[in-house]
């Protein structure tokens, strides 16, 4: 059912990096259990205590050292190399997608690695040991202070516009590892739909969304993907 001319997009979700070791976000042990999200991901939280979520996001930014992407991150970058048209989209703001080899690539909610100045919106990769520590640096041109590079709640999603443009075009749409919680991206599953897009679901439960898919592969990504994508470009 796919040839090398379908036009993909894919969503990704926390659950395709819960293989590698970073916790999702309603997971038992999901990481806002002991900070509430208005806490730390909003940007009235970062005005009342911009030392809490300075060190909230610190905290997981020194994750990245020590994960690694996993058979589903590897099995969408085969992907991505047997299509002539393929776009993933992921709500997830680690690095795993990009380490794995991913091309075409939109982080709506912003990436962990980059910090931008709120004086002149200078955006850097801010990764190396200095970067890292409970001091809030400044900017290097123009000495402004820098938040997380992140989308919080309340905030607009990063590249909405080339994301529709790409969700009224495809033949397939495949959600990964997404709980269909947290809007826009939950309304991404029905929108490509409506445009007359074939969609699926790969999810260890049902998804909020469901009712809008028209498969559901119910598992782990890590299993689940690297079958599909086998399957589909080795047909
Ligand atoms: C916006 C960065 C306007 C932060 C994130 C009331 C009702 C409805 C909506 C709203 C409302 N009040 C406010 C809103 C809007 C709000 C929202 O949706 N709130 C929710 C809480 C109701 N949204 C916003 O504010 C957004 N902005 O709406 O602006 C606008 C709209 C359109 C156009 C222009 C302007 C901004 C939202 C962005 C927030 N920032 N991330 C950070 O990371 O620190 S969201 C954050 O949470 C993640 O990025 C991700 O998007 C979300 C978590 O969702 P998931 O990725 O799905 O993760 P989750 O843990 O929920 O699910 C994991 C799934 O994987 C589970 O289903 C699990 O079963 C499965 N799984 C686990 N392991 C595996 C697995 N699956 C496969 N394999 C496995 N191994
Ligand atoms: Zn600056």
């Amino acid at each position: 059912m796919i040839t090398k001319r379908t036009r993909v997009v894919v969503l990704t979700g926390a659950g395709i990096s819960a293989e590698s070791g970073i916790r999702t976000f309603r997971g038992s042990d999901g990481l806002w259990e002991n900070h509430r999200i208005e806490d730390v991901a909003t940007p009235e939280g970062w005005r009342i205590n911009p030392q809490l979520v300075w060190s909230f996001y610190q905290q997981r930014r020194k994750k990245l050292l020590h994960v690694e992407p996993n058979s589903g991150h590897l099995a969408l970058v085969e992907l991505e190399r047997f299509l002539d048209s393929f776009l993933l989209v992921t709500q997830n703001v680690d690095n795993l997608h990009e380490r794995a080899g991913s091309k075409n690539l939109i982080h709506m909610h912003g990436e962990l690695e980059k910090l931008r100045c709120e004086e002149c919106h200078a955006v850097e990769v801010m990764m190396e040991e200095k970067h890292l520590g409970e001091e809030i640096l400044t900017c290097q041109q123009c000495g402004g202070r820098l938040r997380p590079h992140i989308v919080w709640f309340n905030e607009i999603p990063m590249q909405m516009q080339e994301i529709m443009e790409a969700l009224t075009h495809c033949d397939l749409f495949i959600a990964i590892g997404t709980s269909g919680h947290v809007y826009p991206a939950s309304g991404f599953l029905h929108k490509a739909q409506m445009h007359g897009a074939q969609t699926i679901v790969i999810n260890l439960e049902p998804p909020e969304n469901i009712s809008f898919s028209d498969e559901f592969y119910q598992g782990k990504a890590g299993d689940v993907l690297p079958m599909l994508v086998r399957r589909w470009t080795q047909e």
